[in-house]
């Protein structure tokens, strides 16, 4: 397939506007808009340029609705300025670029109004994120839905050095296991980080590599204008000249300019008469023209290569570029944050026909007529549909999550057990849900909900076990209908999952509700990309288990407790640490509808939980009980009215925070109980009503917690306890300015038994009472646990 010249020329004008908006945006927002600090906003020039072909390439011509797209982090200003031509991109937006709610520097879905599919930022995660978009595409298809929508591709542009994070190659692996299609990658292969230039040869370590995995690759080397000149006599030695040059080289004679290049040819190949005269006819304009005419730069070359895909294997193309083409720091090794003069810029737009004052205007000094390209424009294919975000009707949560209860249980075993309930019945969320682990799916208590549901594939897979009759308690058979995808253990996949799986309302208009699981550690390998999946919005539900120090037998590495602090500081995730399995249903029952709620009233949900059995409270879910535990807390035991001391606690620790309040009991009065479910939920309640008092003043807001402390006198003690680091509680004494003695644990790595490593990390019933004797006047308390 080729594209017919005038579409071609139309398409290469405006790439060539792209440029110029694009570049003009960071110029406007370092040298026009007026900066209080001074401080220039950096670069992304040079590291924008390398894109403009390709990208209007994309945008004006190859997509469609249907399609999705991550764009390197640095070539954000491209991507506003092609929304702009579109015009969905408004130009104060542009003029504040990097300001306060301006363009963003990097696309973002949430922050940016030009309707950014996936954001960017983070390098790697944005390329990762389109292959999972693609899996849960797949995913919806399989169940039935989204029947009238055309498959979209999902596509990234990708920087050539963004291919050295890890994640990638994680992601890339997990694509083939699962059959991966619709994917394209583009690698805008600039042969330029941000420090360097990268080493010779990479591009045949990615095609080996993308081959290996499944992938077509397409090498968009040469230029129209460098085909045309190969063709030539003589052609044919500049070609293996240019292949044989190395990357540094080229870059800086990309950078010095043609007589540069005139120069280094007549050296190495120009006795040999035919190439000489190729070299010789071209001035020294041309001669840079041609020898910066990569594929990248082409824009007949790039329709073709992107036509030319008729069918939906990944495929990865590998186009050659240079970075900050056309600009006068190209090729620069140094240009990352290289940023154009008033005078280059001057000189440019004088070269671009661009009158002064007009900088901004869509079509100024391009040949055709702003008519025939406002035509173009909104006859893009990529625009046909109008808006591109999608929305789902909600799904109905049962009032309460119902489980079969036990005397004695542990919350990841409740888990289980919620899950389980609903794999039993036929309700729309348990149609909705879908689960992922990074190959602990037994061990954090899936198993149940697996066998019911199944694993998913594209294809139907039996678990050989179970046709050969053999006894296992899994049943592991894999079809299009299952609602489990189950991971290798990669941690950064899993949240790059969820982060696909949480969007699929907004990208596929079909609303699902993922479930992961994972040990709570391994969240900590999984961080960045669980905040990218925060950043963007997804609505996920994260079960971590087990946590802390209380799987103490089961091996120090495993042990976490900086997670509580991720969980409190991590925006748009509410984290809880239910102690009782009656309060972890009501947490998934809340959370299940907060996954749902419209942009910032909802969010995502991270249940901390652990193996370790406790007896079960018996009693009635009242509704102020409930609020309680959704809010964050509620009084286990209430104080008195002279309370001397209240002992706080989170999670599995409540057995030794109800020993010693029964043992305090002896010699403190009215001591309380505080049952902590959510430090988080707490302490942002807590944050957003001091905020509500300072804004309107006079309106007297009262957070849950305050008015959980607000009968306690103010010599009152608190003792706080977590399986966790001590700061996740220590802030309670502030709220109403009550000392406090606050318990946790701020080293790990040993083994050994619950109360081993209880007794040794002070968190344990005796070392609450000492607390809690160190906060109050009176004798000595008399009673202590007795050693076991
Ligand atoms: C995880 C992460 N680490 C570091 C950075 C800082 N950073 C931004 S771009 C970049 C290198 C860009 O090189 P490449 O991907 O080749 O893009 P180019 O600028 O050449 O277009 C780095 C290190 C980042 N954005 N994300
Ligand atoms: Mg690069």
């Amino acid at each position: 397939m080729t594209t017919e010249p005038a579409r071609l020329e139309t398409l290469s004008a405006l790439a060539r506007k792209v440029l110029w908006l694009s570049s003009w945006t960071i110029h406007h927002a370092n040298h026009i808009r007026p900066t209080v600090d001074g401080l220039k906003v950096g670069g992304h020039q040079a590291s924008s340029a390398s894109l403009a072909t390709i990208m209007s390439a994309l945008y004006f011509s190859v997509l469609r609705p249907q399609d999705r797209v991550a764009v390197k982090p640095h070539a954000s200003p491209v991507f506003h300025a092609i929304q702009y031509l579109f015009g969905h991109q408004t130009r104060e937006k542009l003029e504040n670029f990097r300001g306060f709610k301006g363009a963003q520097s990097y696309p973002s879905r949430t922050k940016d109004v030009d309707d950014v599919d996936f954001s960017t930022g983070s390098v790697g995660l944005g390329v990762a994120q389109t292959l999972f978009a693609s899996l849960v595409q797949d995913y919806v298809k399989a169940h039935g839905w989204a029947k009238d929508r055309p498959e979209g591709r999902m596509i990234a542009l990708v920087g050539d050095a963004e291919m050295d994070e890890g994640n990638i190659f994680e992601a890339l692996l997990e694509g083939w296991k699962h059959g991966l299609r619709n994917t394209w990658w583009v690698v805008d292969y600039n042969r330029q980080s941000l420090d360097a230039v990268v080493r010779e040869g990479l591009w045949e370590k990615f095609e080996s590599m993308f081959r290996n995995f499944g992938w077509d690759v397409v090498i968009v080397k040469y230029g129209r204008l460098m085909r045309e000149a190969f063709a030539e006599a003589g052609g044919e030695a500049l070609k293996q000249w240019i292949d044989a040059c190395p990357n540094q080289l080229y870059a800086a004679l990309c950078f010095q300019g043609g007589a540069a290049f005139r120069k280094h040819l007549r050296d190495e190949i120009g006795d040999q008469g035919k190439v000489t005269q190729l070299i010789e006819r071209r001035s020294d304009e041309e001669l840079l023209a041609l020898m910066s005419n990569l594929g990248g730069h082409d824009m007949a070359s790039m329709c073709e290569a992107f036509e030319s895909i008729d069918h939906d294997r990944p495929v990865c193309f590998i186009a050659y570029t240079i970075k900050g083409v056309g600009l006068p720091f190209q090729g620069h090794k140094d240009n990352h944050a290289g940023l154009m003069t008033v005078t280059q810029m001057e000189k440019w737009r004088l070269a671009q026909n661009i009158r002064p004052g007009y900088e901004w205007d869509r079509f100024e000094g391009l040949s055709q007529t702003p008519a025939e390209l406002e035509a173009f424009l909104s006859a893009a294919r990529f625009n046909r549909e109008g808006r591109r975000r999608l929305s789902a009707p909600e799904i109905a949560v049962p009032e309460r999550l119902a489980f079969s209860p036990s005397p004695q249980m542990s919350t990841q075993q409740g888990f289980g057990l919620v899950l389980n309930e609903l794999a039993r019945g036929d309700s729309a969320l348990a149609s909705r849900i879908v689960t992922a682990s990074p190959d602990v799916t037994v061990s954090t208590n899936l198993g149940a909900w697996v066998n019911r549901r199944g694993l998913f594939a594209r294809a139907e897979k039996a678990d050989l076990f179970r046709s050969e009759k053999i006894p296992s308690t899994f049943n592991w058979d894999a079809s299009p209908k299952g609602q489990h995808i189950e991971l290798g253990i990669a941690e950064m996949n899993l949240f790059i999952l969820m982060s696909a799986l949480g969007l699929s309302h907004t990208i596929n208009g079909e609303r699902l509700l993922p479930v992961a699981t994972l040990y709570d550690p391994f969240i900590e390998r999984g961080l960045d990309a669980l905040n990218y999946a925060c950043y963007q919005d997804a609505r996920f539900m994260v079960a971590a288990t087990p946590s802390g120090i209380t799987l103490a037998p089961e091996g120090g590495a495993h042990q976490s407790i900086a997670t509580p602090l991720i969980g409190m500081a991590q925006d748009g995730l509410s984290s809880f640490e239910p102690a009782f399995v009656d309060e972890l249903a009501v947490i998934m029952g809340w959370g299940f509808r907060h996954m749902q709620r419209e942009g910032g009233e909802g969010g995502s949900v991270y249940l901390r939980l652990t193996t370790r059995s406790l007896d079960q409270p018996q009693r009635i879910m009242s509704p102020e009980l409930e609020t309680g535990i959704t809010e964050g807390a509620y009084w286990l035991r209430k104080p008195g009215p002279n309370a001397e001391v209240v002992v706080a606690y989170t999670g599995a620790v409540a057995p030794e925070a109800i020993e010693a309040v029964g043992l305090l009991g002896e010699s403190r009065r009215d001591i309380g109980l505080l049952a902590i479910t959510s430090a988080d939920r707490l302490h942002a309640g807590w944050t957003a009503a001091r905020g509500l008092r300072r804004d309107r003043r006079g309106v007297a807001h009262l957070s849950h917690i305050e008015k959980l402390l607000a009968p306690l006198s103010r010599d009152c003690g608190l003792v706080t306890v977590i399986d966790g680091h001590p700061a996740t509680l220590a802030w309670l004494g502030s709220v109403r300015g009550h000392r406090l003695e606050a318990l946790g644990v701020e080293h790990f790595g040993q083994t050994g038994t619950i109360d081993d490593l209880y007794r040794h990390h002070g968190i344990d019933a005796n070392a609450i009472i000492d607390a809690a004797e160190s906060l109050t006047a009176g004798a000595p308390v008399r009673h202590r646990k007795l050693a076991v």
